[in-house]
Parts: structure tokens; C-alpha cells; sequence
């Protein structure tokens, strides 16, 4: 009860802030008038399909992926536990009645030195870069819950935004709220991000948690009514631009981030064997995990196989999520080096 009050006088407040500092377009007079403008026309439109790209932009783990996969209603963008979970960019299509948003989930934001010492693909620079210059929108992600970094956006940050388009909106999204007991705290984050003369103006804010899906229909509904007529990226069924094998083989890699310890799943080769869709609409596919000493095969089969069957299980059922049919995954594990 208390915490449904305290979230209603955050809005609340936020609404009022989003009031005295932002030209929003939620509030700017102009834009309404070209909103009643345009459902005046609406006639005239109507059938005309309308297009929005949206970038998520943000330091690694706060929840881009996340986030995207709860705007889509699928599980299309692999998530887990540790950083750089996603490697490349990767295009998510959600199309609803004549408007198609197409999200841009990018490789969490690296310093040039993180790129050194983690050795990281060059796609960690590009591809973010690659987004922002294509978006109508980008979304700045903060994650509430990180007392080093969600207070400020550093120079190698900001820098990712020079690629942006001049009529590129901006939106701050504060992300992982259910797990900010005070949510005072988030009107304050608010104050200082919003503040700063050397932090881009955000024409709105929202404030969600991508996990447990709070406040991301605000956040679709909004992105929907953004929209702007234009012809669609994709036909109407397609929902990614990643081919079905590396879905899969992402997938796989995302869950072994999690049921590995440290640094030992970046250093297991996932690789796609066979994928066979079958006439009954089910998908059966072959996975081979490649390790680089027998360490790591001990680790992954001992006790029954015990790691093995529960990747399996959560793979299954990511990817039954994603492509809407039955999966079924076959993990083989080997060492080539051996
Ligand atoms: N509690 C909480 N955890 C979240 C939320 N969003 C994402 N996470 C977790 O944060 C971790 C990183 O998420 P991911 O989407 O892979 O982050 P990315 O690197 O920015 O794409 C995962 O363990 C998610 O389950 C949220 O709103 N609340
Ligand atoms: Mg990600």
C-alpha cells in the first residue's frame, strides 16, 4: 500500500517536473495542435503506415536487453547476469496495427580502455554509434540501482551522441525501480540528470522496471503514438534481423553467462551444428559447446550432467518464448584442444 503511494507521488512529481523543465512533447502546446491536426486528417492517412527506430543507449547490465524483450512481448534479445552479455547490434520489430517500432538493442557502452583490456569486439564502438545516427529516438538507460554510475553520464559516454540526428529525440529511462526501496531517491536522480548544463536535454523521462514489466506500457504506448507516417523496415511477421542460428547459438551463450562462474563462459565457443524446422511447426536443434580445456567439460558434466540439462531447460524455454513453437535443444560438450 505504502510503496503504491509513494510510486503515485513519484509520477506525480514527475509530471510537475516534466512540466517546468522539459520540452516535452507530451506537454508542448504546438505539438498538440499537430496531433489534433493530424487525427482531423486522420481520414486522409488513414492506411498510411507509420515507422519509429528507437536506440537503447546505456552502460553495460543496466537492462537494454531486457527492456527490449518486454517492449516486444518475446524474448528476442538474449539477457543475462553478467556484462557484455550482447555482442552486436541487434534489430527488434514490433508491429501493431499500421505502426512498426523497430529497436535497436546495442552492445553496452565501453571506454576505449575496457575495449583494450577485455579485448572486445570493434563492434562495441560501432554499432551503438551505428544506432544513434539511425534512431528517431534514443534512449539513455540508467540503472537506479548503481550507486557508481547512476548519477552522471561520463565524457566517453556522451560521446556516443555525437552521431545523433538534430531531430533525434532524447528520453531518459530510469530502469530497475523495484529495486529502489526509497523512491524519493529517483526523483532526486532526476534533479541531477536533468540539471547538469553539460548533459543532453531529454524531451521526456520515464521511469520503469523492465523485469517486472512496470511502466513499459507507458513506455510502448508512447513510442506507438511517436510514430511518423513513413513506409515500414520489415513485412509485418518479422520480429528480428538476426538469422534463427544466431539467436540460438546467443541464447545458449547468455544462460551459460549465467550458470558458469567468472570469467570461464566467455571462453566457451558456442556453435550451431543443425536447426531443423519440421512440418508440425516444432524446432529441433543441435548445440555444441566447445571448451577450451577439460576443466571446464568436468565442470559442465559432473553430477549427471547436472549444468548441462538445466541450460537445456532455460534454453528450451527462452527460445519457445521467442520463436512461439516448440524448441528442443540437444547440448553436446567437447574439447577440441584436448
Ligand atoms: N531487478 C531488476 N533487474 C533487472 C531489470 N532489468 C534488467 N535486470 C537484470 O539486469 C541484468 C542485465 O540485464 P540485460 O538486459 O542483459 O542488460 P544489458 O547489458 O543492458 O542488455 C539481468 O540479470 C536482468 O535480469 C529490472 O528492471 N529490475
Ligand atoms: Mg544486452
Amino acid at each position: 500500500m505504502l510503496f503504491t503511494i509513494e510510486k503515485y507521488v513519484c509520477r506525480l512529481e514527475l509530471s510537475l517536473l516534466r512540466r517546468s523543465f522539459f520540452h516535452s512533447p507530451v506537454w508542448n502546446t504546438n505539438d498538440q495542435e499537430d496531433k489534433l491536426e493530424f487525427n482531423n486528417d486522420s481520414k486522409l492517412h488513414q492506411g498510411n503506415r507509420k515507422l519509429l527506430k528507437i536506440a537503447i543507449l546505456g552502460l553495460p547490465n543496466v537492462g537494454k536487453s531486457t527492456l527490449v524483450n518486454k517492449l516486444m512481448l518475446r524474448t528476442v534479445c538474449p539477457t543475462s547476469s553478467k556484462v557484455h552479455t550482447t555482442m552486436h547490434k541487434a534489430e527488434a520489430i514490433y508491429t501493431e496495427g499500421d505502426t512498426q517500432i523497430v529497436f535497436m538493442d546495442t552492445p553496452g557502452l565501453a571506454t576505449s580502455k575496457e575495449m583494450k583490456t577485455y579485448n572486445l569486439l570493434k563492434t562495441f564502438k560501432t554499432d551503438p554509434e551505428i544506432s544513434v545516427n539511425e534512431a528517431d529516438i534514443i534512449g539513455i538507460m540508467q540503472d537506479v540501482t548503481n550507486v557508481y554510475t547512476r548519477h552522471k553520464f561520463d565524457n566517453f559516454f556522451l560521446d556516443f551522441l555525437k552521431t545523433k540526428r538534430d531531430d533525434a529525440q532524447l528520453l531518459l529511462i530510469l530502469n530497475k525501480v523495484d529495486r529502489l526501496k526509497k523512491k524519493a531517491a529517483l526523483l532526486d536522480l532526476v534533479r541531477i540528470l536533468t540539471q547538469n548544463e553539460k548533459y543532453p536535454k531529454f524531451d521526456d523521462i520515464f521511469m520503469v522496471s523492465a523485469l517486472t514489466g512496470d511502466g513499459v506500457n507507458d513506455l510502448r504506448n508512447y513510442l506507438i503514438d511517436s510514430a511518423k507516417i513513413k513506409d515500414w523496415k520489415y513485412e509485418k511477421e518479422c520480429y528480428t534481423d538476426q538469422p534463427s542460428e544466431k539467436l540460438i547459438e546467443q541464447t545458449v551463450r547468455a544462460r551459460l553467462l549465467d550458470i558458469l562462474p567468472f570469467e570461464m563462459p566467455y571462453n566457451v565457443n558456442v556453435k550451431l551444428d543443425d536447426i531443423n524446422f519440421r512440418n508440425d511447426g516444432t524446432i529441433t536443434t543441435i548445440v555444441t559447446l566447445d571448451c577450451p580445456n577439460k576443466r571446464y567439460v568436468t565442470i559442465l558434466l559432473k553430477g549427471k550432467a547436472f549444468k548441462i540439462k538445466c541450460l537445456a531447460f532455460h534454453v528450451e524455454k527462452e527460445l519457445r518464448h521467442a520463436f512461439r513453437a516448440p524448441v528442443f535443444v540437444h547440448l553436446n560438450v567437447q574439447c577440441t584442444k584436448a
